[in-house]
């Protein structure tokens, strides 16, 4: 007679690509959605899980997936990320074996990848946790601030100018809505793929204040069709900035560069590195 051995499901590499292509088939089927693709939205979703990483505490970040709970759910600044979650939520029925923090990083990763950006190193380890790991509300950027704002949130989590440079370069892609942060319109004219034209736009385009009674935002003088926060600008005024901004707006693959470097390492915040299963960070989509 043989015993029955109860064995615990170690997914391999393969199967998080499974699930990886399967974010990639939701992303795809938007036809009705914005600009067609579910990926800017999913994009915003692993950086607000991410961005909320506090190193001196070491609390926030993706590693319990709080977002999950209502108070974070519902801090303003993750307004509409609810069609996101959703829309992972069937992924996650269908591969329950995986945490939400995997999940939802994962579904950053394939976003940028699937809309023609660099490659993310990414590795899972990420654990499920609790309504008392929610982070105080005001830990993501507000849209409507100054230099000294975005230096405050973005060393917080550890990155220096040149990375918080790069990180914005995610503007390329995706638009504002009027319900969810009061702001309105896309930042580039191809917002469902990756390229460094927010940085060129930045730049070429001569930016002027729109006369609405919407929140202060720029618009492009020439089209009036696109849009700048305040945030987004102050890559263009500030020295610091400026310098990176220029060069990312010259070197396309100078930007995918650091960008998925950066972006990589905002995945990982506040994930113990003996939680991850793998000493290095894996390239996903290569046997897609
Ligand atoms: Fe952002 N972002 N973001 N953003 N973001 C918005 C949309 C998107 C700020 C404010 C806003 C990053 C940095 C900043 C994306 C990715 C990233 C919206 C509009 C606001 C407001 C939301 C809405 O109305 O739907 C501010 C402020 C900053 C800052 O750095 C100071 C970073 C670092 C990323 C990233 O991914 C690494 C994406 C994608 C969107 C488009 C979402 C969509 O639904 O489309």
């Amino acid at each position: 007679q043989t015993a029955k051995v109860a064995t615990k499901f170690t997914p391999t590499k393969a199967d998080y690509q499974k699930v990886y292509n399967r974010i990639a088939e939701v992303i795809d089927d938007a036809s009705d959605y914005d600009d067609g693709s579910y990926g800017p939205v999913l994009l915003r979703l692993a950086w607000h899980a991410s961005g909320t990483y506090d190193k001196n505490t070491g609390t926030g970040g993706s590693n319990y997936a709080t977002m999950r709970f209502e108070p974070e759910a519902l801090h303003g600044a993750n307004a509409g990320l609810h069609v996101a979650r959703g829309l992972m939520e069937k992924v996650k029925k269908e591969f329950d074996w995986i945490s939400y923090g995997d999940l939802w990083t994962l579904a950053g990763v394939c976003a940028v990848q699937e809309m023609a950006g660099p490659k993310i190193p990414w590795r899972p380890g990420r654990i499920d946790g609790f309504v008392t790991h929610v982070t105080p509300d005001g830990r993501l950027p507000d849209a409507t601030q100054g230099a000294p704002h975005i230096r405050d949130i973005f060393y917080r989590m550890g990155f220096n100018d040149q990375e918080i440079v790069a990180l914005s370069g995610a503007h390329a892609l995706g638009r504002c809505h009027v319900d969810r942060s009061g702001f309105q319109g896309p930042w580039t004219f191809s917002p469902t793929t990756f390229t460094n034209d927010y940085f060129k736009l930045l730049f070429n385009e001569k930016w002027v204040w729109r006369s609405w009674n919407g929140p202060k935002q720029l618009e492009d003088k020439k089209t009036r069709s696109l849009m700048m926060l305040p945030t987004d600008y102050v890559l263009t005024q500030d020295k610091s900035f400026q310098k990176y901004a220029k060069a990312y707006a010259e070197d396309n693959e100078l930007f995918f560069k650091d960008f998925a470097s950066a972006f990589s390492r905002l995945l990982e915040l506040g994930v113990p590195t003996q939680q991850f299963v793998a000493a290095e960070p894996w390239i996903m989509g290569d046997e897609a």
